[in-house]
């Protein structure tokens, strides 16, 4: 009687080694037999793949900054930066979509025709029909993602008048910015380190690890603003990424990316070009307000009354957080 039992685990076994499905088992319930024990790791791929894609990007992603566990852009304050979100999330799905497509092909190819389902070949090696479609669809893929690619490339490029230029100059290790519309102001912005971050934190103030500086630059709301980049020892990168804006800084050379920010508050980037020991300590810091505040930032600075500069910038942030606040409870 044992060796009966024996029999029957091993033709079991044997069955799911094969993988052909069992007479009256449906193909899911063959899958999951056939998974053994990594169905648990297959459920948890799965879960997960769902959850990262399913995921909503502005749940996770800070916008200015990047934020714990982000797996998905920071959150987009430019024109440009939207677009570039959803041009991403387009993608995204074509790609997914086509590679569900080659692992469904994969699948049946494994399981179908193998030596042991399928011991005779078929020895066809031609079929017009077939390779005029598998020539002809990538090609109109490639299409419907080159038109909005192409788009986006060129919006990118095409500078709108500006209402405000910043010269941004980038040394080993931080950067100066200048505002040549408004004569002489030349901001250097130094990261801060843990002790300065503390203080301020003291204070209320957000002072996050690494992008946090001791200078922030002001620019105004909902105004194009045209950043003409350059170096003065090796080449480093300006970049916001909530701006949607990166160019590299070349010694000697002036390249230029714009932005028009479309939420008021604090954006941070870093330099995006290995540039030596301190590539990592070089944030940019950008204060987005409204107009009048930065005509009262500019006026200060043009004084050279930087303590009164930065008390504008810091009265600004409080009540900014005052109406917040009140609309908040507004809404509760
Ligand atoms: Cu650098």
């Amino acid at each position: 009687m044992a060796r009966a039992g024996v029999g029957r685990v091993k033709a079991v076994r044997d069955q799911a080694m094969r993988g052909t499905r069992a007479p009256g088992e449906g193909a899911i319930a063959a899958a999951w037999r056939v998974l053994g024990k990594w169905r648990a790791l297959a459920l948890l791929a799965t879960v997960a793949v769902a959850a990262g894609w399913l995921a909503p990007g502005a749940a996770l992603a800070g916008t200015g900054q990047p934020s714990p566990w982000q797996i998905n852009f920071q959150g987009a304050a430019s024109p440009i930066a939207e677009n570039m979100l959803s041009f991403h999330n387009f993608v995204l799905v074509i790609s997914t979509a086509i590679m569900l497509f080659v692992l469904v092909l994969m699948a049946i190819v494994i399981l179908r025709y193998n030596e042991r389902a399928n011991p005779t070949p078929s020895k066809t090696t031609h079929n017009t029909a077939l390779e005029i479609t598998w020539t002809v669809i990538p090609i109109i893929i490639l299409v419907v993602i080159a038109v909005p690619s192409f788009k986006l490339l060129y919006d990118q490029y095409s500078f709108p008048k500006p209402d405000l230029t910043i010269k941004a100059i980038g040394h080993q290790w931080y950067w100066t910015h200048e505002y040549p519309d408004y004569g002489d102001i030349s901001i250097d912005s130094v990261m801060l380190d843990d002790e300065e971050r503390a203080e301020l934190i003291k204070q209320g103030i957000d002072a996050p690890r690494m992008l946090a500086v001791d200078n922030e630059i002001v620019v105004p709301v909902n105004k194009v603003v045209h950043v003409l980049v350059t170096a003065d020892d090796v080449i480093h990168a300006w970049t916001i990424p909530s701006f949607g804006s990166k160019v590299d800084a070349v010694p000697g050379r002036i390249t230029s990316t714009w932005f028009k920010a479309t939420k008021k508050g604090i954006f941070y980037g870093q330099c995006s070009e290995l540039c030596g020991r301190d590539h990592a300590r070089m944030p940019i810091a950008i204060r987005v307000v409204d107009q009048d505040v930065f005509d009262r930032w500019i006026a200060a600075m043009k004084a050279d009354d930087e303590d009164k500069a930065k008390e504008i910038i810091r009265a600004a942030i409080e009540r900014e957080k005052k109406t917040r606040r009140l609309a908040e409870a507004q809404q509760s």
